[in-house]
């Protein structure tokens, strides 16, 4: 009979200790949008950032969020990026550009730096939905936010370096110092 797989699973760990991260916050609903920064820094602190390892910008709205993390992606400077929005559905299409346009603009960022950039815009119909997902009955988007950012920070930097330990063992490409998995180098 055949053997039963016991494949590797490679795993991001929850440890932020020596990591860097960057916070892009867009000051448009402040009042939904600081709560969910509060909250994704107290998630870095928990898991052990340092303060000096964190920076915060912010940015008018969600529409700008892509481009000033796009330019911290480049500085090469960071672990992974958080973006920070709230985008409340008003009387006219405005909502749909602007939440269209941050999701794409966000996820080009990251495809295009290869920088891992968590996607914490909220997208809600009415201000209680927002509130309710910024500290009441949803939790708190933002700390997700900030363990997602480290999760895949860290499970970038193992794909980066192929650290995957049965192939660092084996005569693979990571024994012999190569990259087993291609990640687009994100200093450009
Ligand atoms: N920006 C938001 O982040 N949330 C909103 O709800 C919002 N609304 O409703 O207009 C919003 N608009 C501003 C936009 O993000 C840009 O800052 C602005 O259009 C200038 O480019």
């Amino acid at each position: 009979m055949a053997e039963k797989l016991q494949p590797e699973f490679i795993r991001g760990e929850l440890s932020a200790a020596g990591l860097r991260f960057g916070i892009v916050v867009s000051r448009f609903n402040s009042f939904i949008t600081e709560r969910l920064s509060a909250a994704a820094l107290d998630a870095l602190e928990r898991a052990g950032a340092a303060s000096n390892e964190v920076d915060v910008v912010h940015v008018p709205g969600s529409f700008e969020l892509p481009l000033a993390a796009k330019k911290l992606a480049c500085t090469g400077r960071y672990d992974a990026l958080i973006a920070i929005g709230c985008v409340l559905r008003g009387e006219t299409a405005h909502y749909n550009y602007v939440c269209s346009e941050a999701a794409r603009g966000l996820q080009l960022a990251q495809m295009d730096s290869g920088l891992p950039i968590i996607f914490c815009v909220l997208t809600c119909d009415t201000l209680e939905q927002a509130i309710d997902r910024a500290g009441l009955k949803g939790g708190n988007k933002g700390f997700e936010a900030g363990l997602a950012a480290i999760e895949m920070a860290q499970l970038s930097r193992k794909l980066r370096a192929g650290t995957n330990s049965k192939a660092a063992t084996s005569g693979s490409a990571a024994a012999a110092g190569r990259p087993t998995v291609v990640a687009r180098s994100r200093r450009k």
